[in-house]
Parts: structure tokens; sequence; C-alpha cells
């Protein structure tokens, strides 16, 4: 499996699955989870419902993950995960990799090729970029899916791209 960088949109991405930064209610919010619902249309949200209905009647929690269709996007699945917020006081590094290792899960039960992912829990959710960019490798090289042959990762910005670069060099 490789690893691959890209600076750009998520949204955009000509992939089989993208991956969503979500909450554990599974019904939208800012950041990268605002523009999948946008972009993607209602439906993505109609199969989020089903599944706050049924299976996670509780929400999604941290650190799992979950597909629904990709609507109007060019991907043809959204994998749902809820990364964690960042704490100073309280190590969560494990539940970050786990959404990670759980997409993975997910993308290859779907028998996906292509997988993409933000970066997790950078956003709203505060993880200092180094520390969340050396989990995210590390899992996802750990992970070593059996039918998924590419993982892409989206950076929005530039600085965020040079940050996952040095990553992935130090960790090959
Ligand atoms: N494509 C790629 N990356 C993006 C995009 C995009 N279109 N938009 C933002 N990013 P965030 P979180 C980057 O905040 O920290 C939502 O309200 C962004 O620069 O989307 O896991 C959910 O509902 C950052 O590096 O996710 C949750 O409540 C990274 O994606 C909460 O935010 C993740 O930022 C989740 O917070």
């Amino acid at each position: 499996m490789k690893i691959v960088l890209v600076e750009g949109d998520i949204t955009e991405q000509r992939v089989d699955a993208i991956v969503n930064a979500a909450n554990s209610s599974l019904m939208g919010g800012g950041g990268v989870d605002g523009a999948i619902h946008r972009r993607g249309g209602p439906e993505i949200l109609e199969e989020c419902r089903a599944l706050r209905a049924s299976r996670y009647g509780r929400g999604l929690p941290t650190g799992q993950a979950v597909a629904t269709t990709a609507g109007r996007l060019p991907a043809r699945w959204v994998i749902h995960t809820v990364g964690p917020v960042y704490s100073r006081s309280e190590d969560r590094s494990h539940l970050l990799a786990s959404c990670y290792r759980e997409s993975l899960v997910v993308a290859d039960a779907l028998g996906v090729g292509t997988v993409a992912f933000p970066a997790i829990s950078t956003g709203i959710y505060r993880w200092p970029v180094e520390d969340a960019a050396r989990i995210a490798i590390t899992a996802v090289r750990r992970a070593a899916p059996a039918v998924v042959e590419e993982v892409r990762f989206v950076l929005f910005n530039t600085a965020a791209y040079a940050v996952f670069d040095s990553a992935l060099r130090d960790i090959g």
C-alpha cells in the first residue's frame, strides 16, 4: 500500500472513498464535515440520520468509523470517523490512531482501492499538526489493509503539507 500526500480540498478528490472528520452526532458541522455535506448534498445526511435511528442511537463513538454514500461528490463513499478533541492533560493518541485504523477496516470491507484522509482532529479539535501527522502516518503504516492500495492524505494548506511530508520522510 502506498501513501501519497496532496495539498488540496478533499471534496474534489477522485478516489473510491473519502474520510470525514465528523462528530459523534453524525449530523454535520464545520471544517471538512461542513464541506463534505455541502458539496455532497442531502443524501449523505439522510443516511447519517438512518444510522442514528439504527446502529448508532447514541452517536458514533470517538475512534470508530462508518460508511455512507458520497452523494454528489466524485468519490463513491464517505467514511465518517470521530477524532478526539486534543487534551494537554490526557493522552488521547490511541483514539486518533483508531480513527485511521477503523476507517481502513471499513474501506477494506467495502473493497475499495483508494482512500483519502484529511488531517483528523487538527482543526476545530485543535490537535497540534506535527503530532497528528506522526500518529496518522504510523497508524496507516501499521494497519496494512488487504484491499486498499493507496492512502492519500489531503492537506488543506502548504504548512500542513510540509509537516506531513517531513513526518512521512521520518517514518518511511
Ligand atoms: N479538505 C481537506 N482538508 C480540510 C478541508 C477540506 N475541504 N476543510 C478543512 N480541512 P476540522 P476536526 C482541514 O476542523 O479538527 C466539525 O465541526 C483543516 O484545515 O474539519 O477533526 C465536525 O463536525 C484541518 O487541518 O476537523 C466536528 O465537530 C483538518 O481538515 C469537528 O469539526 C481537520 O479540521 C471536528 O474537528
